[in-house]
């Protein structure tokens, strides 16, 4: 299959079709797949975002990967939702740092109404403050994603983890159709979709696939696709899961680019057991957005200035979020106004 068809934004894919991406010789897969980048997206910017656990643990699902599921013994320490004030803080320092957006995370199977109040507020603020938004909080009802929408919300972070036929052994609680059903519930609310996958957690190459072609099948591709390596922690069922090949992680960030080819691809958890050139070798596969600042939701992320760091030596700049763009260009075409007419007699008298 050549990039070409690719790039008609496809969503009949089979999974034969994926796994024969998949099967490429490694340099031929990725040279197909930074030529697909370049068409769509400038190769050397990429997008930043900061998590933040607005409700950390006790979660009643049993996701096997998850540290903040109540089922397992992780040590974790729980917390009720966050004050304002503390989300509001947190924003500022990611903002500071440079992100573009802020991704808002609580440890529920879907959110209460009674909680739906504050996390429009928690939206408002942060968009306030010049950031773009983003809330993974589990299972949305029809009016709950619209109650979102209507805050501003832009992103709705929702994954469907892996390929529907391993997801029973991942997670008992909630059903792959539970999950299709909230991506289209976000979808009818006018949000743009954040979904993606973790891949380590002792699936096949054919899951892999699996979890693509359902991405790529949807009836339009999420804007944003996270592709998670599987961050062990002690206490969950997965923590003693075998490594992944980092061949193989790339591979599967290379045919997201290819099956997705207009989405940003983020290199998302996982990027503390990863070297720099696995993550540099990411970029060049397609992935062109990350997690960033110490934290991911309760484990570590790479620094944030080791991470500024690395993009400077690679000659990648991170990603500015439009509305400031735009902001920034009305300022400059202003300027430029003001220069091309200063002798202009009628334009001074007219300001
Ligand atoms: N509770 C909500 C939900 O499950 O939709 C939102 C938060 S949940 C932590 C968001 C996503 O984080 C999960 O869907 C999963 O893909 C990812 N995740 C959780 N634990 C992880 C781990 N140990 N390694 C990699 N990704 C993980
Ligand atoms: C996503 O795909 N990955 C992020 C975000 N969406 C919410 C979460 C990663 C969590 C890793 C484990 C933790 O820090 O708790
Ligand atoms: Fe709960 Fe989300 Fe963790 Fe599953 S992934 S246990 S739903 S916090």
């Amino acid at each position: 299959m050549s990039s070409q068809e690719g790039s008609l934004l496809r969503h009949d894919w089979t999974r034969d079709q994926v796994l024969s991406l998949f099967n490429q010789p490694f340099n031929d897969l990725l040279f197909d797949a930074q030529v697909m980048h370049r068409q769509h997206f400038d190769p050397n910017q990429v997008q930043l975002s900061t998590l933040l656990s607005i409700k950390t643990g006790a979660c009643p699902e049993d996701c096997k990967y998850c540290p903040q599921s109540a089922r397992y013994d992780t040590g974790l320490e729980k917390e009720k939702l966050l004050q304002i004030e503390q989300v509001i803080e947190a924003a500022k320092i990611a903002k500071a740092s440079g992100s573009s957006r802020f991704c808002m995370g609580a440890a529920w199977r879907s959110p209460h109404d009674r909680d739906i109040p504050a996390v429009a507020e928690m939206i408002r603020e942060v968009k306030s403050l010049g950031l773009e938004t983003c809330m993974t909080l589990g299972m949305l009802s029809e009016a709950q994603s619209d109650k979102l929408a209507d805050a501003g919300l832009d992103y709705y972070n929702h994954n469907l983890d892996t390929s529907k036929e391993f997801y029973g052994e991942v997670i008992t609680t909630r059903t792959y159709q539970d999950r299709l059903n909230t991506l289209a519930n976000v979808r009818n609310s006018g949000m743009k979709v954040c979904a993606g996958g973790i891949v380590g957690m002792g699936e096949e190459q054919q899951d892999r696939a699996g979890l693509l072609m359902e991405l790529a099948n949807l009836p339009v591709h999420p804007e944003s696709v996270p592709i998670n390596m599987l961050v062990k922690v002690a206490g969950t069922p997965m923590a003693d899961q075998a490594n992944l090949d980092p061949f193989e992680f790339i591979r599967t960030i290379a045919v997201a680019r290819l099956m997705m080819p207009k989405s940003y691809v983020r290199l998302s958890a996982g990027r503390e057991d990863m070297n720099e050139q696995m993550q540099a070798m990411a970029f060049m596969a397609g992935a062109n957005s990350i997690f960033y600042c110490d934290k991911l939701l309760t484990t570590p992320n790479p620094k944030a200035n080791t991470d500024m760091q690395l993009l400077e030596r690679l000659g990648i700049a991170p990603e500015e979020y439009q509305a400031d763009k735009d902001s920034r260009q009305q300022e400059d075409d202003l300027h430029r106004a003001i220069n091309e007419h200063k002798n202009d007699a009628l334009f001074y008298r007219a300001s």
